[in-house]
This record gives C-alpha cells, sequence and structure tokens, in this order.
C-alpha cells in the first residue's frame, strides 16, 4: 500500500464517513473552497429548476425513434439526461460548455506547467464552475487524504497473476472497493433519498482519491514485481502523485498526464462506460460497483481497449512495412486490415464527424514536445491515409480518428510501453465524468432507468398496425 506523507491523524479523519471528511483540511469559514458546500449550495436550485421544467414541459416530444435506430445501438435516440457534457458531432466534446482548448485556456494549472489539471475539471464538470486556484488545490489536498486503500484490496492485487489484464485487475480491485462504500451504509441505516447524493457525493471523492494507488500497484505489480510504489505527497496534485507511483518523475510526462486525464474525463452519457456506470447505479448500486461496470465496458475494443489496440496495430505496421513506408505500403496494409475483417483502431466514432479535438489537443502535444519521434511521425501520415481508404468503403461514417489513435505514440515516446496497461490510465480519467454525473443523478433523483424493448415479431406487428 502507498504511505503516506501527512499526520497520521488528519488521515484517519479525512478517511471518515460524511461531511467532517472535508472539513478536517480546512477552517469551515473558508467555504469557498469547500467542493462538498458549493455543490451543497447549487443541488437545491437545480432541483427546483428541473422540477419546474418538467412541469411546464414534461410531455414535449424531443425525438423519435425508428426501427433502423433500434436494431442499430439505438444511434441518435435521445434517452439520457447527462449533466457534465455534451458532444457535438462536428465540433467535439464540451465540458459544461467549454471546448478542450477553452478548458486548456481557463483551468487552472501546476505552477510552471501549461496544462490544466484534473482536479479543475472535476470541479467544473460536477459544479458547471471554472474553478479558482485555491479550489483546485482543496481538490488535490482532499484527494491525497482519501488515497489509502484497504489491505484486503492490495493483497487481492498483489495475488492476482501477472498474466490477467490490468483492466480485469483494474475491475476488480474497484468492486472490492465497496466495502468502503459510504453509500452502502447510508442506505442500510435507512438514510432518506433526499440525502441520496451526500453519501454518493462520499464515496466519489473517496474513489477517485484511490484509483491512481489501484491502478499504479497494477502496473507495479505486473510489471515492475510488485516494487517501487512510493507515497502519495499531501502537497502535490493527482497527477503527479499518479505519475510518481507509476515510476515516471520527468515533468514533461506529468504534464502529459494532467493533459491525459482531463481530456479522457467525459463524452456525454451514451456511451458504453458512462450508460453503464449511470444504468448501474439507477438500481442505487452503490459508486464502486457502478463504476466497475461502467470500467468492464470501457474495456471492449470497440470502446476503451482501442488506445492498446492502435499501438499492438501500429507494431504489426512496422514489422510488415518497417518505420518509414511510402504510402503506397500503407494503404496495402490498410486496406488488407480491412478485407480481413478488422477494424482500423482509433478511427471512427458512433457520434462524431470530424476530428476528434481530444485527438488534436494530443497531436499539438506532440508537435511541441516530440516533433521528430518516428512513430509520431508514422502516427501522423496514418492520418493522412486512412481518411480517404475509409470513405473509399462507403460505409464507415466518420473516417476520422478518435482519441484512441493518439494516447499510445505519446505514451511510448515517455518510456510508459506497457500497452496492455493503457485503458487502466483511461478508467481513471473517466471516473471523473461518470462519477460527478452519477453524484448528479442521485441529487436529481432519477429513478431505475428500464426502457421497453421488443421483439421482432412485436416490432413487426407494430410497425403493420401503424
Ligand atoms: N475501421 C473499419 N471499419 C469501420 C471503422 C473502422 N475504424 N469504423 C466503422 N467501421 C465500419 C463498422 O464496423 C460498420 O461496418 P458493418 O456495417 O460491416 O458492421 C460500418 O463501418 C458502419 O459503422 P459506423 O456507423 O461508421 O460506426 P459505429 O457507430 O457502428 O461504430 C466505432 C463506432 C467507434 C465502434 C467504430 O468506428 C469502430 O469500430 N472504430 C474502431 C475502434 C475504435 O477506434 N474505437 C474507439 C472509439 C472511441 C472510444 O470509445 N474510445
Amino acid at each position: 500500500m502507498a504511505l503516506f506523507r501527512f499526520s497520521a491523524k488528519r488521515c484517519l479523519e479525512a478517511q471518515k464517513i460524511g461531511s467532517t471528511a472535508t472539513n478536517v483540511l480546512r477552517p469551515l469559514s473558508d467555504a469557498s473552497t469547500d467542493l462538498k458546500k458549493v455543490l451543497s449550495e447549487k443541488i437545491p436550485k437545480e432541483q427546483e429548476r428541473v422540477k419546474a421544467f418538467r412541469k411546464s414541459h414534461g410531455s414535449v416530444k424531443v425525438g423519435e425513434v425508428t426501427v433502423d435506430m433500434m436494431y442499430g445501438g439505438m444511434r441518435g435516440i435521445k434517452g439520457l439526461v447527462w449533466e457534465p457534457s455534451v458532444l457535438d458531432a462536428d465540433e467535439g466534446i464540451r465540458f459544461r460548455g467549454k471546448s478542450i482548448p477553452e478548458c486548456q485556456k481557463v483551468l487552472p494549472k501546476a505552477a510552471g506547467g501549461a496544462e490544466p489539471l484534473p482536479e479543475g475539471l472535476f470541479w467544473l464538470l460536477i459544479t458547471g464552475d471554472v474553478p479558482t486556484d485555491a479550489q483546485v488545490k482543496a481538490v488535490s489536498e482532499e484527494w491525497a487524504a482519501r488515497s489509502a486503500i484497504p489491505s484486503h484490496v492490495t493483497k487481492m492485487l498483489n495475488d492476482f497473476p501477472k498474466s490477467l489484464h490490468p483492466m480485469t485487475q483494474f475491475s476488480a480491485a474497484i468492486t472490492a472497493l465497496n466495502s468502503e462504500s459510504v453509500f452502502v451504509k447510508a442506505y442500510s441505516s435507512g438514510v432518506h433519498k433526499s440525502k441520496y447524493w451526500d453519501a454518493v457525493y462520499e464515496d466519489t471523492m473517496n474513489l477517485i482519491a484511490k484509483l491512481p494507488v489501484v491502478a499504479a500497484t497494477i502496473y507495479r505489480n505486473t510489471y515492475q514485481n510488485g516494487k517501487g510504489l512510493g507515497s502519495v505527497d499531501a502537497n502535490k496534485d493527482w497527477s503527479w502523485n499518479f505519475s510518481s507511483m507509476l515510476g515516471y518523475d520527468n515533468p514533461q510526462f506529468v504534464e502529459l498526464m494532467r493533459l491525459y486525464l482531463t481530456i479522457h474525463s467525459d463524452h456525454e452519457g451514451g456511451n458504453v462506460s458512462a450508460h453503464t456506470t449511470h444504468l448501474v447505479g439507477s438500481a442505487l448500486s452503490d459508486p464502486y460497483l457502478s463504476f466497475a461496470a461502467g470500467m468492464n465496458g470501457l474495456a471492449g475494443p470497440l470502446h476503451g481497449l482501442a488506445n492498446q489496440e492502435v499501438l499492438v496495430w501500429l507494431q504489426k505496421l512496422r514489422s510488415q512495412v518497417g518505420d518509414s513506408p511510402s504510402d503506397e505500403k500503407l494503404k496495402d496494409f490498410i486496406w488488407n486490415t480491412l478485407k480481413s475483417g478488422q477494424v482500423v483502431p482509433g478511427y471512427g466514432h458512433a457520434v462524431l464527424r470530424k476530428t476528434d479535438p481530444r485527438y488534436t489537443c494530443q497531436r499539438e502535444f506532440a508537435l511541441k514536445h516530440l516533433p521528430d519521434d518516428s512513430l509520431f511521425k508514422l502516427v501522423s501520415q496514418v492520418y493522412k491515409v486512412v481518411p480517404p481508404i475509409l470513405l473509399e468503403t462507403g460505409k464507415v461514417k466518420n473516417p476520422w480518428p478518435n482519441v484512441d489513435a493518439h494516447s499510445g505514440v505519446l505514451l511510448q515516446y515517455y518510456g510508459l510501453k506497457e500497452m496492455n496497461y493503457y485503458t487502466v490510465l483511461f478508467g481513471v480519467s473517466r471516473a471523473l465524468g461518470v462519477l460527478a454525473a452519477l453524484v448528479w443523478d442521485r441529487a436529481l433523483g432519477l429513478p431505475i432507468e428500464r426502457p421497453k424493448s421488443l421483439s421482432t415479431d412485436l416490432l413487426m406487428k407494430s410497425v403493420k398496425a401503424a
């Protein structure tokens, strides 16, 4: 388990459940840096706004459902409310209305750093406000104080075989962390449903705080014989601590992690990891169980695992056509991938119809820090060659790269070469968005999710009758 550079008493206090956890870190009078207090002032107002909206407009139609949509993975069906972010097909993601370049500009940064701190993004996602430096620092401190993981989880991780995929280890550890759930204790003691969000908030803060320790333990066990985990430094930010526990102290790598953990956090509510977390949470499964379910979805090759798949595919490409192939050779390799019934990983998207801004900002990071790297050059060449080929197939709706086409090359450059691990990094970041949303799910009192399904026979009958 990671050791703690924080007074033992303070650490224990911060692990306590309920509102006391935040208060030990700063005086009560300093309300502006108390995230829970800020949130508890916003929630009643938002509850009233939504209640009034539903009363006046509850029966207004916002879309329709076709037979194709039902067989086609529910594309385009507006069926969910998701507060932290909205995805535009052409423009990409906006976190509480802010694009990635805008977030890069307005969110607080580490001293001397250029990339936003994920703590600030979390504050924005959950409150809708851009935080101050002091508010972000308070979140960093709070996550450091809540970061210790119970010994049964450490033991379980240490007992896993190295051959077990890191995402399987990650999901299992998150599930086992539900021994710590504040929500479970509150529910079983009969807490009123108007207080659910408070317990979910506590679990959210604890879980986000613990994820870097869990993830770094998996990395050390799987690739470094369990050695060198180190400790959480209460004076450092979440990404610095995570990088340090992984064993990376290059300031540029830490900056990359700040950017990475910010941009992978949320992509509105319908993607597999977000929707699954929301769905499982709607049964009042606690945030640990809900998020672990989401992580099992993120582990699929059409979703988060694509960043691992991109690197596997690039390695195969290099071994077959060399480091700097001609465009013609590259085209042949891509067509062979398609003809053998496989997808080109890192390209395409269910909603986006342009280059993913998460790809673009990682490309800009590469242009700034590693413009001459041979793998980056290859990734850039792939960017030029793949889209026209995917268009030529006549069926791919979005030929442009998504976030996963670029993350691996950056990690490789800084020495994090274990590609099976990449989706765990994605998962650590994804917690920020989906857990912020889960707090709002409970604050708004959203019910158990239960859409209607039809058999093909019944669907045919309904269509005939219509
Ligand atoms: N390579 C080859 N074929 C592709 C393709 C790609 N990158 N993207 C889409 N297609 C194919 C589909 O497989 C489908 O073929 P089919 O009709 O024979 O079944 C056809 O094009 C139409 O698909 P679509 O409507 O354009 O995409 P979708 O909404 O069904 O799927 C996605 C979206 C992301 C799953 C798909 O583009 C894909 O498989 N991409 C590669 C995997 C990937 O990069 N995933 C990561 C996405 C981002 C993320 O979640 N992290």
